[in-house]
């Protein structure tokens, strides 16, 4: 019946939710791994901190609205590689792009999408770099490979971003103010970039 094939799909989008969860805990682990690694043989730590999130089901509803899909298993699967999301905190840029080789290099990790959003921000200043990659999961009935979001951006990139989150999303604040601040804003991004790229030269030159 009706009702049966949709309790069904409730169950089918509770199982994705928890196997993108597992791959999310397997991709935080190899990420402390690598930060570990990085400590012991460089004397760094590329990650300054990490927050894992998994999507909310509104937010999963607006994201399929938006690109004109209906919530149904099929449209998860293909179309929505975010459910669990990792963002990594590094202290410099390179670190950033160390940390996304070391990971993709895994040979149970494959790259399936990549944005950097850092040599080419978004028109609102945003940066940080974006991948999308898969890792297989194991459980009691066999693996399945899932995707995982990773976005890997500077202490200043998401410092920035927190910010002009804030921004986006506060209803009650003045046209006039929300551009003025929106301006301001584009503009930090480039001198907070400017300044991250100076501390790291003098990071280099220390170490
Ligand atoms: P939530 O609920 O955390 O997901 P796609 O995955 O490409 O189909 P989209 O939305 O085009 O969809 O992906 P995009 O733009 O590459 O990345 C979306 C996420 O990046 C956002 O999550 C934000 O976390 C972040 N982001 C992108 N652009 C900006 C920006 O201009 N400012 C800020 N502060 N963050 C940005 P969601 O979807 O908002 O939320």
């Amino acid at each position: 019946s009706q009702q049966k094939s949709r309790i069904d799909d409730f169950k089918a989008l509770v199982k994705i939710f928890q196997l993108c969860h597992s791959g999310a805990n397997e991709i935080g682990t190899k990420l402390e791994n690598l930060d570990d690694e990085y400590s012991m043989n460089y004397d760094h730590n590329p990650i300054h901190h990490m927050e894992e999130r998994m999507k909310s089901i509104g937010s999963l509803i607006g994201k399929l609205d938006r690109k004109g899909l209906d919530l149904t298993i099929e449209n998860v699967r293909n179309h929505i590689y975010d459910i669990a999301g990792i963002r990594v905190i590094t202290n410099y840029i390179d670190d950033i792009y160390r940390i996304e080789e070391a990971l993709i290099d895994q040979s149970d990790v494959t790259l399936i999408r990549r944005k950097d959003y850092i040599k080419n921000p978004k028109p609102s200043g945003y940066r940080s770099l974006h991948i999308v990659v898969s890792i297989p999961v194991f459980q009691s009935t066999g693996v399945e490979d899932v995707p995982v979001e990773v976005q890997i951006r500077t202490i200043g990139m998401d410092m920035w971003a927190s910010l002009e989150h804030k921004l986006r999303y506060k209803t009650n604040v003045d046209p006039k103010k929300v551009k003025e601040h929106t301006g301001n804003l584009q503009k930090y991004a480039t001198e907070l970039y400017d300044i991250e790229s100076r501390m790291q030269e003098i990071f280099k030159d220390l170490q």
